[in-house]
């Protein structure tokens, strides 16, 4: 198949990208390397070392030959995006290449605007394209679970029913979302619903969990095609951070009572899972919603694993709570439905503490790296909008 991909610079995309590659597809690769810059303005770098992008490139040729086209872009440019959409006609395309943080989006109106502006045009650009040069093409889209919230009822897959007077509705679940980012993957979703209602566009947009982890099987041994790992406070997630934490002896920052429950999944179950859908693509017009995530934590649990398999191996982890910087329910119901993705084949790791185990492997041989940027572990971007360290509690 012909798979446009978005974002191959970044944690899950280049992994995504080399397994595919690896199952024959023919790839085209998109990337602006925002990724990098940004998470320098954060002042922190990836904890695993990873390479300039000519030098990805050339591993990747080494392993998986001429399978990948890239085009070094920003899908936000009406005419870049045009322009390879008419050349590689993809059949499938694999949006992943937007800002994906929340606190980053807090910082002030110009990140929020960022956000939202990156976000929003760039899958607008794509469906635009999709209309005029691909129209059968089957869109897979990173939304997050983030766009529900956190609401007192179960969360369903996009949709619920709704019955008045006899007659029956399907109308999509309501969102509450909790950060600027978190608003532009709504708005995303609202936009490639009315494409499809509209114009009859395919796509599967993914609510996605909190993914974690540093290995995939696609490395191959070879450092050259390793993925980044970000521990800085916008762009590492929770468990990414804990670890690294863990790794150079830092105490774990669970925030507030730390009873926030999220869904997880490691690395290379959400390979496995955005595998499946582009291989069961949906009917032209129609909009689908898959919930992507294995098991739910709490945050206070997840740290508690990352201690346990920390202490098992000498690392003797200490665990501070400290001031929450975000406004969100610190203790709450959390209930989501996820069958999609089990009945057409996903078989979850459902094995946490393996998957730690391998990250600690991994991180402490970059204690040093880690180190030289540990203040971007400690919180200071505040939903309120103020900038200061966050206080242990
Ligand atoms: N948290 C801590 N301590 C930390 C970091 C975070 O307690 O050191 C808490 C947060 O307050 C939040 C939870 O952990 O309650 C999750 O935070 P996170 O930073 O791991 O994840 P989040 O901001 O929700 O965003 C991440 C990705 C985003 C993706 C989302 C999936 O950055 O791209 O959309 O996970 S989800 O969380 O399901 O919305």
């Amino acid at each position: 198949m012909r798979i446009m991909i978005t974002g191959i610079d970044g944690y899950l995309v280049l992994p995504l990208t080399q397994h595919l590659a690896s199952l024959g597809h023919e790839i085209a690769g998109v990337d602006n390397m925002l990724r990098r810059k940004m998470v320098g303005e954060m002042g922190s770098l990836s904890a695993i070392p990873i390479e300039p992008m000519a030098i990805r490139l050339q591993a990747f040729y080494d392993h998986f030959g001429d399978k990948l086209r890239f085009y070094q872009g920003d899908v936000t440019d009406y005419s870049f995006t045009y322009e390879v959409m008419r050349e590689f006609k993809p059949e499938a395309i694999v949006h992943l290449g937007e800002i994906p943080s929340a606190p980053y989006s807090m910082i002030n109106v110009h990140k929020s605007n960022q956000t939202m502006m990156n976000n929003i045009v760039g899958t607008q650009n794509l469906l635009f394209c999709m209309r005029d040069i691909v129209p059968d093409c089957h869109m897979v889209k990173l939304g997050t679970m983030g766009e529900y919230g956190t609401p007192n009822v179960p969360i369903p897959e996009g949709f619920f029913e709704m019955e008045y007077k006899g007659k029956k509705e399907v109308m999509p679940f309501p969102r509450i979302p909790g950060s600027w980012y978190h608003l532009s993957k709504v708005h995303d979703t609202q936009n490639i619903m009315f494409a499809c209602r509209i114009w009859g566009l395919r796509s599967t947009d993914i609510m996605q969990g909190v993914v974690y982890g540093t290995r995939t099987d696609t490395f191959k041994d070879d450092p050259r095609l390793r993925t980044r790992l970000d521990f800085d406070e916008a762009f590492g997630t929770a468990i990414n951070r804990f670890a690294c934490q863990a790794a150079i002896g830092m105490a774990l920052t669970p925030y507030g009572k730390g009873l926030q429950k999220r869904g997880f999944l490691p690395i290379r179950d959400s390979i496995q899972c955005l595998t499946i859908a582009i291989n069961n693509p949906p009917k032209p017009g129609e909009y689908r919603v898959f919930n992507q995530f294995e098991e739910v934590y709490s945050i206070s649990d997840l740290a508690l694993k990352v201690k346990e398999v920390g202490d098992e191996i000498g690392l003797n982890v200490q665990i501070n709570p400290i001031e929450n910087p975000r406004v969100e329910k610190e203790d709450h119901f959390y209930e989501a439905e996820h069958r999609c993705l089990l009945d057409l084949g996903y078989k979850p790791t459902h094995d946490m503490k393996k998957e730690l185990r391998f990250m600690l492997e991994d991180l402490l041989p970059n204690k040093g790296r880690i180190s030289s940027r540990s203040h971007s572990l400690l919180p200071s971007i505040r939903w309120s909008g103020k900038r200061d360290k966050c206080r242990p509690l």
